[in-house]
């Protein structure tokens, strides 16, 4: 049989609430690829440089008022526009560390309890994107999580609602994400993330995966 196998980068998500310290896990491990020879890059959702991204920005800051629903398929048109720019990196040889994906879309917008709005109505509009090669999730409880100086200013940043989205998140947590617990250390939780994700780099490396679609 002919190999198809092509090596390529891999699609690492890192997803979980507000303050489980995912933005800092991320950067340094892309800092760690990039020092060991892998090239790799640091991506985060919502991508707020393109113009979705600027009027995502404005609703989360409050400047702007946008209906749930619509936001929601702002959301998810966001990471749309950078599929292409995404499958080309990977098939160039680029791991890509993705700071949330699609699940942070889903647990935001159900958590809002809305008629109409449930699980299987935010998944649809994702569905046909190219799926995370791996993703662990930063687990925290709401109450450690405000012990770390509480949260932000924007919207959904707030304890009651960051309960929700971790109830959101747990109900369609699926066998294959990895569970890190993100009330370690810093340096003890990017240990963990370094050697989960070298088996995904050499994994997609070898060439055996193809990327699959959510
Ligand atoms: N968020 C993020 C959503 O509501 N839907 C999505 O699809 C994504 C990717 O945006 N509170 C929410 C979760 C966060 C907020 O993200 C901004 P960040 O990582 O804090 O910049
Ligand atoms: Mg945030």
């Amino acid at each position: 049989m002919a190999s198809q196998n092509q090596p390529r980068g891999a699609f690492i998500v890192l997803e979980g609430a507000d303050r489980a310290g995912k933005s800092t896990q991320c950067q340094m491990l892309v800092e760690h690829l990039t020092a060991k020879g892998v090239a790799a890059e640091l991506w985060r959702f919502p991508d707020r440089t393109t113009a979705v991204g600027k009027m995502i920005n404005s609703y989360l800051t409050s400047q702007s008022e946008i209906d749930d629903a619509a936001v929601h398929l702002l959301f998810s048109a966001n990471r749309w526009e950078k599929r292409e720019e995404l499958l080309r990196k990977l098939h160039a040889g680029t791991t890509l560390v993705v700071d949330r994906y699609a699940y942070s879309g889903v647990a935001f917008t159900a958590a809002k309890g809305l008629p109409g709005l449930d699980r299987a109505w935010c998944m649809a509009p994702d569905a046909g994107l190219p799926a995370p090669d791996a993703v662990f999730f930063l687990s925290l409880t709401v109450e450690a999580a405000e012990a770390r100086g509480g949260y932000g200013e924007e919207r959904y940043e707030k304890a009651e609602f960051q309960r929700k989205v971790l109830d959101q998140f747990a109900a369609m947590r699926s066998s294959s994400w990895r569970m890190i617990d993100a009330s370690q250390p810093i340096d003890a939780m990017q240990r963990q993330l370094r050697e989960q994700a070298a088996v995904v780099v050499a994994r997609c490396q070898r060439g055996t995966e193809a990327v699959r679609k959510l």
